[in-house]
Parts: C-alpha cells; sequence; structure tokens
C-alpha cells in the first residue's frame, strides 16, 4: 500500500514534515476552504499541491470532492452543481491527480456522539453511544416524527440516558452530534438541520440512491477520460440516522454502484472502520471481491457492542480482522499490480495530544501509531507470502 495520512491544510495543527517523519510518501487532502459545490481551480489546487511537493510528498488522493445537497437531493439548480463538479474533475486532472473521493451521505458526514471518550489506557476515542443518539434525537433536537424510528424499548433507554445527564452534558451531546463537515470548524444548528431534513422529505432509499447513479453517469465517463478515478467514502455509521436514507453501507449497496455505471472510474474508498460498524459485512470477502475497483483504503476498527454503542478501537483491535483485510488487499495489489493508497483512519488522542487541539480523530500520535502498526503488519503478510 502506499501510506498516507489526511492534511487538512495549512490551518491543520499537524505539520505535513510530521505526516512525512510518520513515514508517509502521500498526503490526502482536500481545498475545505472552497465552498461545497464551487469549482477548484487550477490555482488553488496548484498551490496545495506545491506545499505537499515542498515536504517531499505527493498529493495521492483528494478527499474529498464535496458533492452539493442539491445534487443530493435533485432540487433547484442541481444540474448546474453537476456541470461544477465536472470543471473541477477537469481542474484536479490538469493538476495531475488522479483519485478523487466522495460520499453520497444526505446532510451529515460521520456521526458520533462523543468525540472524547476516555480509554481504559486514557487515550481518548470517538465514541457512538445509541441512547445517546437517541435522547439527543427525541428531546434535545426534538425532532418531528423522530418517535417512529426507534422501537419502544429504545426510546426507554434514551429517556433514562437523558435523565442521567447534567446540562452540560446535554450541551456537549448536542455539540459533538452536530459538528459540520470535516474540515470545518463549524457548528450545525438545529434549524439548519431541521431546514435541510424537509429538504429531504420524500426521499427515500431508492430515490436517493436513483439521484447517485445519475450523478455518477454524468461525472464518470467525464473521470475516466481524463485518467480519474472516482471513490466513493461509504456510510458512516452504515444505517440511516436522523430519519435520512443511507445508501453506501453494504456489499449490496457496493454492488449497486458498480451496476449503476460500468467503468474502472466507478470505485471505492474501502472504508474497514465504517463497514465493519455492521457485523452482518464481511470485510475481507468485500475486499476480495471488490477487489478491482478500490482505489483508496481507510484502515481502522470499531469495537461494538449488542445495544448498538461502538467506539473507534486501536486499529489492530476491535472488530475488524485487521489480518484478514490486509491479507487480501496484498492479494489484490498482487493481482492488478499497484500500491493501493491507504491512510490510517483515525487514532486516538494520546500522549502528548492529550494537551492539543486537533481535528477529532486526526491528531498526529495516534495516527502514527496505527500506521506504524499496519505496515509491520503489511510487511509480515508480504514476507510470509
Ligand atoms: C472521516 C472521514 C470522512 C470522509 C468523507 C469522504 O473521518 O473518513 O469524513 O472523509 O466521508 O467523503
Amino acid at each position: 500500500m502506499q501510506h498516507t495520512m489526511r492534511w487538512y491544510g495549512p490551518d491543520d495543527p499537524v505539520d505535513l514534515w510530521d505526516i512525512r517523519q510518520a513515514g508517509c510518501t502521500g498526503v490526502v487532502s482536500a481545498l475545505h476552504q472552497i465552498p461545497v459545490g464551487e469549482v477548484w481551480t487550477i490555482e488553488e489546487i496548484n498551490k496545495r499541491k506545491a506545499l505537499i511537493e515542498a515536504a517531499g510528498m505527493e498529493w495521492a488522493v483528494i478527499e474529498s470532492l464535496p458533492v452539493h445537497e442539491d445534487i443530493k437531493r435533485q432540487y433547484g439548480n442541481f444540474q448546474e452543481w453537476i456541470e461544477k463538479y465536472k470543471v473541477s474533475l477537469h481542474n484536479v486532472a490538469a493538476c495531475g491527480l488522479k483519485v478523487v473521493t466522495y460520499n453520497f451521505m444526505p446532510i451529515l458526514d460521520w456521526v458520533r456522539t462523543d468525540i472524547s471518550y476516555e480509554m481504559p489506557d486514557r487515550s481518548r476515542a470517538l465514541y457512538f453511544e445509541k441512547a445517546a443518539f437517541i435522547a439527543f434525537d427525541l428531546f434535545l433536537l426534538k425532532r418531528p416524527g423522530a418517535e417512529k424510528d426507534y422501537t419502544p424499548e429504545e426510546i426507554e433507554r434514551g429517556k433514562n440516558k437523558l435523565a442521567s445527564m447534567s446540562q452540560e452534558e446535554k450541551d456537549l451531546l448536542c455539540k459533538n452530534t452536530l459538528l459540520g463537515l470535516p474540515g470545518s470548524r463549524e457548528q450545525f444548528t438545529p434549524e439548519q438541520i431541521f431546514d435541510a431534513l424537509k429538504k429531504y422529505e420524500g426521499i427515500d432509499r431508492a430515490r436517493l440512491k436513483q439521484h447517485l447513479f445519475y450523478f455518477l453517469n454524468e461525472v464518470v465517463p467525464i473521470a475516466e477520460s481524463l485518467g480519474l478515478v472516482m471513490a466513493i467514502h461509504p456510510d458512516d455509521p452504515p444505517y440511516s440516522v436522523l430519519g435520512l436514507p443511507r445508501i453506501m453501507s453494504t456489499e449490496a449497496d457496493a454492488n449497486d454502484l458498480r451496476n449503476a455505471v460500468a467503468s474502472p472510474a466507478n470505485g471505492f474508498c474501502f472504508c474497514t472502520g465504517s463497514f465493519g460498524v455492521r457485523p452482518d459485512n464481511d470485510l475481507p470477502g468485500m475486499v476480495k471481491r471488490l477487489g478491482d475497483y478500490i482505489h483508496f483504503i481507510h484502515l481502522r476498527s470499531t469495537k461494538r457492542d449488542n445495544e448498538g454503542n461502538f467506539f473507534e478501537a486501536d486499529h489492530l483491535d476491535g472488530d475488524v480482522d485487521m489480518y484478514a483485510v490486509v491479507k487480501e488487499i496484498v492479494h489484490v495489489q498482487k493481482k492488478r499490480n499497484i500500491s493501493i493508497p491507504m491512510r490510517p483512519d483515525h487514532g486516538h488522542q494520546m500522549l502528548d495530544d492529550l494537551k492539543k487541539t486537533t481535528y477529532p480523530g486526526y491528531s498526529a500520535i495516534g495516527r502514527l501509531r496505527g500506521l506504524a502498526e499496519l505496515r509491520g503488519l503489511e510487511l509480515g503478510i508480504e514476507r510470509a507470502l
């Protein structure tokens, strides 16, 4: 695998040289300063590229070239947003970039209820607590109609959770759950969420999938002709949240995407942390079967329980059989004769980073630990073959 780390750009407290010293040859980055949907200009792309290259690495993957909400719900001038997306694709290709990550999650990207969950070793992890999320949805956000998305037992657990919380804890829960898009330091307000949810009324899974496939039919042929590959990131967590449909959660979803546009450029960012939250996702099998279309890999593990909670475990712990996954990746790479870009996804906040403020999940040292372990695992598997 080509070893990379995500870099949020010049405002990232993690320095490019930290990433280089972690053993990376590539960087994963995006132009977060450009509003979602607007064109990425050649000038801005080249500026970012030059910064990365000045630290002796290459801009290996774009994560993400985000998709405007109007494209997801086919609303208003969505066709114009698609045209802008195509211009951005032309521009990134002109600058020599190759892999474009995106996702099709409505409104929110990843969702957690706690971004500083203390582990037994006192490092801090990202955590999704189902009862806290239900308490937030039903009693703090007060989303109209939310009760119908939960069983009576779940509602009871949400109530109990709420009763156990101080005002401070409630405020923090709202803050964590309504975190804005990755790379932004902004929060959603409840009003913005209600407004956005209204716009998704009537859009179910089938309809959202149609919108995704429409978008892909427009952009994948262009990506292919430009020598780019598109890599969809799965839903995180891989199921509906806030009553919104989510459509890239399982192998069946992945196959539907493949069947919608037959092109090698129509592929995946295979994120083990996201897919791995569902026990019914067979991760090594998915790597094997989808392998020809995996253009980027996020390696991370979660530990779930039977109440629907999960926390982000150390990379080699948790429920993901990382040995089996990496072994399949090694096979896919051999077969395709390539090295697929990989990044250790997230990491615990630990050691000196406990005193720093970084983007949630993206402190340096925890990711460095993850990368070191994963590289060792990969080397061992390769040598043993
Ligand atoms: C979380 C990330 C995601 C990912 C986007 C890709 O840490 O893996 O936010 O970047 O979903 O579009």
